[in-house]
């Protein structure tokens, strides 16, 4: 029976309208034209228990938290201010109805309290329905707490100010259509922390949350905000046990030194406190903006031994005048007894001023704002201008939350403006550490507006090991050296040198060496390509200009042979030496050394064919010369006695030059045909040297192959029919000279193969043409330089008669 009554009672105290509330002097409440709700966490019940029955809070038995007592007393100022501001609200009263909401969810006696009006509360649709006088609610500072209640408030699009819930749900307008908020959402908070991260180069990160909404929030931004950054979350924790040394050991024996809390400050305290206990050493601790303000902690013994404290929280604001009405407030405050009050707006006023005003500050302006806002909303909805307003007509929740969406107003230096989610378009971070003597130093700040900044003067912080921590799984590559991951995380590697041709950009991709580009180079190790040189021989070069004037030589000498030739037409050494086939065969050579001039400078189509056309073409019809003038030698001399009709047949129709124009034909069509199939290209050498581009000609040598065929071909036949002469008379043994030339010939040409193949530098260009050189030289010079010779200096040999006595002792030597 007693039991029941006390049920009832206690369930009285949630429903049963609250007339006996009503005492004038409490701090909870003010009377005015215009209330607005408070819902402060005074006291707070972190960790719940179990009950077995359904029961009331009482919250004053809870935990104080004097930082919301604090907040609390902002409120009641800032109302203060503003009924005695003459321009804001004139000639209204703003009141209040403020309760202590001390559990995330099992209060709802202060909501219902704040919607119902004469304390019923009414459905949506009653016609003439009496409205409150509750215009807005300011509320709450945890996010769990806000999310259990908002919805009711929703409903009717009562605004709900809050001033500390910074999870990010709150931004959806579609779940939260009335809610708006002074304080930034996690979301920049996170940006802010990941900024401080990345500023001091920690990479190996732990992140401790509490399990509500705000932790699992902030975790949850935190894994979005590091996506993209080199950051790793190597490990997390909830804080809602207390087991913190097995959190510690994961902590050491993963060697990370950097932990992110993101906790309100009642999770943050024993966990910071446990590691002063468990001699947790050398660490560096985030601290969200829910502690970095504590005033407790910093001073805590041993404090200085966890490491260094960094934090981000919003600026302090000093509210002027707020220090006067705190101690005039205090004076005159006579402790109402207990009986007097409804449930939940009880405080224990044994605090002295001085405490109140030295608990953690932050969130000050939010609060602050959060009252002007609605003041300013409602000075507007209620057309306040020159002194008065149109005062007492009832206020509609969505009229009012129209013009609070609107602010527009400076408040102490901030122009006060809410974003299309109701967040705030105004505030920055500050961004600070615990000093020596324990009080948070600012060392940076962070603006939002338009886009998130931060700057950071690092040189006053006292860092505990004296130069900024590391906290890194890997110790960072070197220069040139690209991260090979280990296991889940990127920021666990081992480094690896990028070989030669290839770089790593660590700025934009430090995992994988990247190719260099073809006309580029590095060596080994390197962080970026080298343009390759362009190589090949300019005309002005050396070696071009001696290759050069040799071929001017070469034609000047073959014009001098061919004059002299001419002038000596009739003598024997001339006619031996081929007569008009000799002009042919220095006009061919001269053709030849058109070649050579295309050897050099930047290699294009035309000079690429031109490296090959003429020489090929023109030492075809040499050869075919010498061919038929050593096949002419033997027959006259061995043919011409065992087949004389053959050697009639050869003479009849000019065999000589019927061979020669055939031989011309043939190459010059092989030659047409591989230039047209495939045409000889510019071709640029990557492969022979990592720095250089040796620019040469690419000759497709399956489709002129056969032209060289036919070119062997024709030395081999040379070759067969100077053997079969060589014990021919001496004037017309042209037989050793040919083979000599031959010989010379293919020397040239095997020394060139061999040098080619074992050096591509750009000079091989040149060896070619000196080859090409060499090989019209050596006809020149072992084959006619000897006939020029007796000429001019031998004309007693160059006689019919000399020649005539020759023959004769050959014949006789052959029938001997
Ligand atoms: C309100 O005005 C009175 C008298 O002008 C002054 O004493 C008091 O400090 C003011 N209160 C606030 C909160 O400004
Ligand atoms: C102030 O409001 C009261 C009623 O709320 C009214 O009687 C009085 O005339 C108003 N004073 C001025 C200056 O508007
Ligand atoms: C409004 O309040 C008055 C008395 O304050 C009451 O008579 C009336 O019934 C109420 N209207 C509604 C719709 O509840
Ligand atoms: C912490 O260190 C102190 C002395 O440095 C030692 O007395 C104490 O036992 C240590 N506590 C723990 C939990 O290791
Ligand atoms: C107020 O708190 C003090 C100690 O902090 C305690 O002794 C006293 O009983 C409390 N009073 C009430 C009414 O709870
Ligand atoms: C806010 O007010 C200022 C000054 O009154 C004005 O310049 C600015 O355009 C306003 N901003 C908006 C978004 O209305
Ligand atoms: C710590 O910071 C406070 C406030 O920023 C400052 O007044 C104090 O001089 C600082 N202490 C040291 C040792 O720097
Ligand atoms: C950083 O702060 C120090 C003093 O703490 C000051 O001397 C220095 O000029 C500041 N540097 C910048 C870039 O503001
Ligand atoms: C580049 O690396 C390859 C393979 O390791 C090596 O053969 C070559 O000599 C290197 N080149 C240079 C220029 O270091
Ligand atoms: C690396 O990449 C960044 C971004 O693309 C670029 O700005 C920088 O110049 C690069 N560094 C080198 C050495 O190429
Ligand atoms: C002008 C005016 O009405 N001022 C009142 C504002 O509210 C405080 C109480 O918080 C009263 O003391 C002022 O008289």
């Amino acid at each position: 029976m007693g039991c029941s009554l006390a049920c009832l009672c206690l369930l009285g105290c949630v429903l049963y309208p609250l007339a006996q509330c009503t005492v004038p002097a409490s701090e909870f409440r003010l009377e005015g034209d215009y209330l607005i709700g408070g819902l402060f966490e005074i006291h707070y019940e972190a960790f719940p228990t179990f009950h077995g029955r359904p029961q009331t809070m009482d919250c004053s038995s809870k935990f104080l938290i004097l930082s919301n007592y604090r907040r609390f007393q902002l409120m009641r100022f800032a109302v203060a201010e503003i009924n005695n501001s003459t321009s804001l609200l004139p000639n209204v009263t703003l009141g209040y109805e403020v309760f202590d909401h001390c559990t995330d969810a099992q209060s709802f006696s202060d909501v219902f309290k704040l919607l119902s009006v004469n304390n019923v509360i009414q459905p949506w649709n009653v016609p003439n329905k009496n409205v409150s006088k509750v215009v807005a609610v300011l509320g709450l500072f945890s996010s769990t707490s806000t999310l259990t209640v908002a919805p009711l408030f929703m409903s009717d699009f009562i605004p709900l100010i809050s001033y500390g819930s910074s999870s990010s749900i709150f931004s959806e307008k579609a779940k939260f259509p009335s809610f708006l908020r002074t304080v930034h959402s996690s979301k920049k908070v996170m940006e802010v922390i990941v900024k401080i991260l990345q500023y001091f180069k920690w990479h190996w990160v732990a992140f401790l949350y509490s399990s509500d909404d705000y932790g699992t929030d902030g975790l949850k931004l935190f894994i979005e905000k590091i996506k993209d950054t080199e950051i790793c979350l190597a490990y997390t924790h909830s804080l809602d046990s207390s087991h913190y040394l097995s959190v510690f050991n994961q902590i050491d024996a993963q060697r990370i030194n950097l932990i992110v809390v993101f906790a309100p400050h009642w999770h943050a305290i024993p966990l910071v406190q446990a590691a002063i206990r468990h001699n947790v050493t050398g660490k560096v601790w985030i601290a969200g903006e829910a502690w970095s303000l504590n005033k407790e902690l910093p001073k805590e013994k041993g404090i200085k031994n966890i490491g260094t404290v960094i934090g981000v929280s919003q600026p302090v604001v000093t509210i002027p005048g707020f220090e006067d009405f705190l101690y005039s407030v205090k004076k005159g405050n006579r402790c109402e007894s207990t009986e007097q009050q409804f449930c939940n707006q009880i405080y224990n006023c044994s605090q002295e001023s001085a405490d109140i005003l030295a608990a953690d500050p932050s969130y000050s302006f939010s609060v602050y704002s959060a009252v002007y806002s609605t003041a300013h909303a409602l000075h507007n909805v209620l057309n306040c201008d020159f002194g008065k307003c149109d005062n007492g007509i009832p206020i509609s929740p969505p009229v009012l939350l129209a013009q609070l969406k609107k602010s527009n107003f400076t408040l102490l230096t901030e122009r006060v403006q809410f974003d299309e989610n109701g967040d705030p378009r105004f505030g920055s971070y500050a961004v600070l550490f615990w000093n020596q003597t324990g009080d948070p130093e600012n060392f940076g700040t962070c603006c939002f507006y338009p886009s998130v900044k931060i700057f950071i003067n690092d040189s006053k912080i006292q860092w505990h090991s004296k130069e900024v921590p590391i906290s890194q799984c890997s110790k960072d590559c070197k220069e040139g050296y690209a991260k090979r991951i280990e296991g889940i995380h990127q920021c666990c590697f081992k480094c690896e040198i990028c070989p030669n041709g290839t770089f790593v950009n660590r700025t934009k991709d430090p995992f994988n060496c990247i190719d260099c580009e073809e006309h580029q180079w590095s060596a080994a190790g390197s962080t970026s390509c080298l343009p390759r040189t362009v190589e090949y021989v300019a005309f002005t070069d050396t070696a071009a200009v001696v290759i050069l004037v040799g071929a001017g030589l070469l034609l000047a000498l073959t014009l001098a042979m061919c004059v002299l030739f001419a002038i000596n037409y009739n003598t024997p050494v001339v006619r031996s030496a081929g007569g008009p086939m000799c002009f042919l065969i220095l006009g061919c050579l001269s053709l030849c050394s058109i070649s050579i001039f295309f050897f050099f400078d930047k290699p294009t189509v035309a000079f690429c064919v031109l490296r090959f056309l003429p020489f090929v073409l023109f030492y075809t019809v040499c050869l075919a010369c010498f061919v038929v003038r050593s096949f002419q030698i033997v027959s006259i001399f061995k043919i011409a006695a065992k087949f004389p009709q053959a050697h009639s047949w050869w003479m009849k129709y000019h065999g000589q030059w019927l061979v020669i124009s055939v031989t011309f034909v043939i190459q010059a069509f092989l030659i047409i045909v591989s230039v047209s199939s495939d045409p000889p290209s510019p071709f640029r050498d990557i492969v022979s040297y990592p720095d250089k581009i040796i620019l040469g000609c690419f000759m497709n040598l399956k489709t002129s192959s056969v032209s060289f065929v036919l070119l062997l071909l024709l030395c081999l036949l040379c070759f067969i029919f100077s053997y079969m002469g060589k014990d021919l008379p001496k004037n017309y043994n042209e037989a050793k000279a040919i083979t000599f030339c031959l010989l010379l010939l293919i020397l040239t040409w095997i020394i060139f193969t061999t040098a080619s193949l074992l050096y591509q530098g750009k000079y091989i260009h040149s060896l070619n043409a000196l080859a090409v050189l060499s090989s019209i030289y050596s006809f020149l010079l072992w084959y006619f330089l000897p006939k020029c010779y007796i000429i001019i200096f031998q004309p007693q040999k160059n006689t019919q008669k000399y020649f005539q006595g020759l023959i004769q002792d050959y014949t006789k030597t052959i029938s001997q």
